[in-house]
C-alpha cells in the first residue's frame, strides 16, 4: 500500500506564467510519477486528504489534473484508491466538496476501521476523532488529524485546542503507530509521522524534502520513499555584487520569484538590481519576517511605500507584461 500526503491542486494567479500554471503544473507532474513510477501494479494507494487548496469554487481545469492523474492510474497500473477527507476538503458552509471523487474509489468520510491483508488500519478524516475504546492489536492509525507539536509549513507549531496529543491518541490502542496529512514538511515525533504534502505548498515550506510511504502490508512496517520536490526553493542571500551576478548568470531565462525581507530591505540597492536583472520573469513577495502579525506600520519606518515603488520599478521591467502582481503577505 502506497501513502500519499496532501496534494493541494490549485492554481494561485502568482504562478500564471505564459498561459501556464508554475504551481498547477509541479502538482501534477509529482502526482503524475507517483502513480505512474512510484506505485506498483494494482497497488492500493492511500490518500490522506486535502486535494484541492480552495475549499470553495475549484476550477475545472484544477478538477481535471486531478481526475486525469487518477484516471491513468486506473487504467495503465490497476491502481486502486482510498480517499480520506481532510479539513480542505469541507467548504465553508460545513459541506463535503469532494463526494465526486467516490466514482474513482473508495470516500473515507466517517471513522473506520478496516483491514487490508492482516493488517488493521484505523482511517481517520477530519473532525472524525471518535475512537472505539476496545481496539486489541496492532493497527496503523492514518489520516487527516491535527497532533500536538507538528510544524505547519511556515514553521509555527500545532497547538490549537482540537489537537490530538499523540500519547492520547495511542493510548486507545493497544498498539499502533500513526501515520498523517495536514502538514506540508516530513517530520516525526514518537511513533506519529506526518508524511508531508507532494510538492511545497508555497516558497514557505520549511523543507524542500518530499516523500510518499509505502505500508508492508506482510510486515505492517512503513518505509518512506523520497520523491522530487517539484517546486524548488532555493535561498540565496544576495550580499554583494557578485552574488547577484551569479543569481543573474544561473538563472537567466528562468522564472523566478525574489522574497525581500522587509526589514532590511534597501531601495537603492534593489533599484540596481530590478534594472540589471536579465531573469524571464521577477515576482517580487515582501516577506514581513517571522512575526506574521508584523504591520507596515510596525516595521522599519524606511520601507514606507516599499509596495508602490517595487510596483514602479516593475513598470521598467522589459518582461512587465509576464509579471502579475506584488504579494504583500508573511510567508
Ligand atoms: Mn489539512
Amino acid at each position: 500500500m502506497l501513502i500519499v500526503g496532501d496534494l493541494h491542486f490549485d492554481a494561485p494567479a502568482k504562478y500564471e506564467v505564459g498561459g501556464s500554471n508554475l504551481y498547477l503544473d509541479a502538482v501534477t507532474e509529482s502526482l503524475n510519477n507517483i502513480l505512474q513510477y512510484t506505485a506498483k501494479k494494482g497497488e492500493l494507494v492511500l490518500f490522506l486528504g486535502d486535494y484541492f487548496e480552495k475549499k470553495d469554487k475549484i476550477e475545472n481545469r484544477v478538477k481535471n489534473r486531478l481526475i486525469d492523474a487518477l484516471e491513468a492510474g486506473l487504467k495503465e497500473k490497476l491502481l486502486q484508491y482510498i480517499f480520506v477527507v481532510g479539513n480542505h476538503d469541507i467548504n465553508s458552509i460545513g459541506e463535503l466538496t469532494i463526494k465526486w471523487l467516490a466514482q474513482y474509489g473508495k470516500l473515507v468520510t466517517q471513522l473506520e476501521i478496516m483491514q487490508f491483508q492482516e493488517v488493521n488500519f484505523c482511517l481517520m478524516p477530519w473532525g472524525q476523532w471518535d475512537i472505539p475504546s476496545d481496539l486489541k492489536g496492532k493497527y496503523i492509525i492514518a489520516g487527516h488529524i491535527p497532533l500536538r507539536g507538528f510544524q505547519f509549513g511556515n514553521g509555527q507549531v500545532d497547538e490549537q485546542d482540537d489537537c490530538y496529543i499523540v500519547e492520547d491518541l495511542l493510548s486507545k490502542f493497544e498498539d499502533a503507530e500513526i501515520i498523517v496529512g495536514h502538514y506540508h514538511n516530513i517530520q516525526q515525533h514518537g511513533k506519529a509521522m506526518s508524511i508531508g504534502s507532494i510538492v511545497s505548498v508555497d516558497f514557505g515550506d520549511l523543507s524542500i524534502n518530499k516523500a510518499v510511504a509505502r505500508i508492508s502490508l506482510q510486515e505492517g512496517k512503513i518505509g518512506i520513499i523520497t520523491i522530487e520536490n517539484k517546486m524548488k526553493k532555493e535561498i540565496i542571500n544576495i550580499t554583494s555584487d557578485a552574488d547577484f551576478e551569479k543569481l543573474n548568470k544561473d538563472y537567466l531565462d528562468k522564472f523566478v520569484r525574489i522574497d525581500v525581507a522587509m526589514n532590511s530591505v534597501n531601495l537603492e540597492r534593489m533599484q540596481e538590481i530590478l534594472q540589471q536583472s536579465r531573469m524571464r520573469w521577477v515576482d517580487i513577495n515582501l516577506v514581513k519576517g517571522k512575526d506574521k502579525n508584523l504591520s507596515l506600520e510596525e516595521s522599519d519606518n524606511s520601507i514606507e511605500g516599499v509596495d508602490e515603488y517595487i510596483k514602479s520599478m516593475i513598470d521598467t521591467q522589459q518582461n512587465k507584461e509576464l509579471y502579475k502582481e506584488v504579494i504583500s503577505e508573511a510567508l
